[in-house]
């Protein structure tokens, strides 16, 4: 399974980090929406669904969390634990975020604004939609 992860540079001096993100040139899609996740409790899962057509960077600016991703066919966890990892989640895979810690803040970039009718909240019919994906190939 193809794991998109983006390393950013951070400018570091004596003042401290700084990172900056551009569009096209540090993940490949023009961003409509941000949104920042923060004081999830630690046994809570979040997420459970796909998008239709969102595409996604996530970054955890602070603290960890790990994302579980799955294509339909593969899974995959990736631990989001620094602010220079940004992890690139297109929109037909199943994701839950989980073990954030305490402290964790997790940013994201999306491609779209916000839309429930791009929700694919039920397992099931997620993998209907892969299926139809891969047989239109
Ligand atoms: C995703 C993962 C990584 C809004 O009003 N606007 C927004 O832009 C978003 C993202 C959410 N909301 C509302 C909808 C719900 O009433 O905020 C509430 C919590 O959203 P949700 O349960 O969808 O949150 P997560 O953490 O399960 O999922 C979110 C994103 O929705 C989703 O696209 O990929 O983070």
């Amino acid at each position: 399974m193809e794991i998109r992860k983006f390393n950013f540079e951070a400018h570091g001096d004596d003042r401290g980090q700084l990172v900056a993100l551009e569009q096209y040139k540090d993940f490949p899609f023009e961003v409509k929406r941000v949104y920042y996740i923060y004081d999830t409790l630690t046994d809570v899962v979040r997420g459970h669904h796909a998008h239709k057509c969102l595409k996604q960077v996530l970054i955890c600016v602070h603290g960890s969390c790990k994302i579980h991703l799955d294509n339909g066919h593969e899974t995959e966890e990736i631990l989001l634990d620094r602010p220079t990892l940004g992890l690139y989640i297109e929109n037909d895979m199943w994701r839950e975020m989980y073990d954030f810690s305490p402290d964790a803040v997790l940013l994201v970039l999306a491609s779209e604004l916000y839309d429930e009718s791009d929700y694919i909240r039920d397992y099931d019919e997620f993998l209907k939609f892969v299926e139809a994906k891969e047989s239109e190939k």
